[in-house]
């Protein structure tokens, strides 16, 4: 029996020696020492020999087990390696070769000016907050002291869904969501947000567009803090050489009521103001409904156009570049992205 033990030990080990791949290696690891294999059958044989002779046999069986899965184990280090070197060898990397080119987008220029705008605001204390595109009538128009029968509804063109909901046509109603949800607590906000009008298409407007409303109230508040907020961030946007005109003008849910708007230099170099917001102070009527004592609390509010500060900042046309998905227009953007 120690004979075909041996005998079998110094055949796997010549097979193992003699091996070109690691699949034939395999072959013989289940030909000598899968359960079936003639190595591990010889296990069974102890019970064909006398008791004093089984443990020095089992030993063996061990040792010579031990033995070849080394030499497996050794012969699939070098084999595993030698095809290692070949691939290697094989391989050419030509160093020269151009790299692949990845594409890399940026964020859209309406985004980046509603985070710098966010940016600066959040500087000031101010947090952020959103509303549904898809709004009540309640929130757009009631809660903004234009209740059904308002004249001052004509000056913003609906889209109404049914009797009660509508696209919102500003970004006000998450003035009144926030007051509400506040409840009669002091608050400065800032909410950016698309918004829908029934305004024909041309350079400069557009019937879906973004604005970024300001809410503050509290119970020192003046119209000089308002003029102060919108002087900050017309100069943080366009530059500390820029100055704000304000002209009276009419909004329901402000009084006082004011459009803002921003000098530039006109082409003939001489200076001239362009409109980009309106404002005023929260009208005792929204403070009420919001949950707010007129008496105690006074605010005050601004909506500006985000693709207007972007027209005037980046020198657009036309606003219907920003929604063309033009990669040849966006990508002029990729630089003064700052996220
Ligand atoms: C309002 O929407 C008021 N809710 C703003 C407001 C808020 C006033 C809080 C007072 C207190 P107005 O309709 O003027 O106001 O729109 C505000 C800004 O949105 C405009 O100054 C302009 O920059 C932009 N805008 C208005 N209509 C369009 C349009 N069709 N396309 C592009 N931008 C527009």
């Amino acid at each position: 029996m120690k004979e075909v033990l041996s005998k079998l030990k110094h055949e796997a080990l010549e097979q193992i020696k003699e091996i070109k791949t690691l699949i034939n290696l395999e072959d013989i690891r289940v030909t000598y020492l899968s359960k079936k294999g003639h190595i591990s059958l010889m296990m069974g044989k102890l019970r064909e020999l006398p008791n004093e002779e089984r443990p020095s046999f089992g030993q063996m069986v061990n040792s010579v087990k031990q033995e070849v899965e080394l030499a497996i184990y050794n012969k699939k280090q070098m084999l595993e390696e030698k095809a290692l070197l070949e691939t290697l060898k094989n391989e050419h990397i030509d160093p020269t070769l151009d790299g692949y080119l990845y594409y890399q987008g940026s964020t859209h220029p309406l985004n980046q000016v509603i985070q710098d705008v966010e940016d600066l605001f959040v500087g000031m204390g101010y947090t952020v907050e959103e509303g549904p595109e898809l709004e009540n009538d309640l929130y757009n128009f009631e809660m903004m002291n234009l209740d059904k029968d308002h004249p001052a509804r004509d000056m913003q063109d609906t889209f109404f869904i049914d009797d009660t909901m509508l696209l919102r046509t500003h970004t006000s109603p998450v003035q009144a969501r926030t007051m509400l949800k506040m409840k009669g607590k002091p608050l400065s906000i800032i909410c950016p947000g698309k918004v829908y009008r029934r305004d024909d298409d041309d350079p400069t407007h557009s019937h879906q567009f973004m604005q970024i409303e300001g809410l503050v109230i509290d119970t020192n508040i003046t119209f000089a803090h308002l003029k102060d907020a919108l002087l900050t961030m017309c100069q943080h946007l366009f530059g500390h050489d820029r100055e704000i005109r304000l002209r009276p003008s009419y909004f329901p849910f402000t009084e006082p009521s004011v459009e803002v708007d921003v000098s530039y230099i006109k082409k003939d170099g001489t200076k001239g103001y362009i409109e980009i917001l309106g404002a005023g102070l929260v009208h005792p009527n929204v403070l009420k409904m919001g949950g707010y004592d007129p008496k105690v609390y006074k605010g005050y509010a601004f909506g500006i156009g985000v693709e207007r500060i972007a027209i005037l900042k980046y020198k657009i046309d036309d606003i219907r570049h920003f929604y063309m998905n033009d990669i040849r227009f966006l990508n002029q953007f990729k630089g003064v992205d700052k996220s």
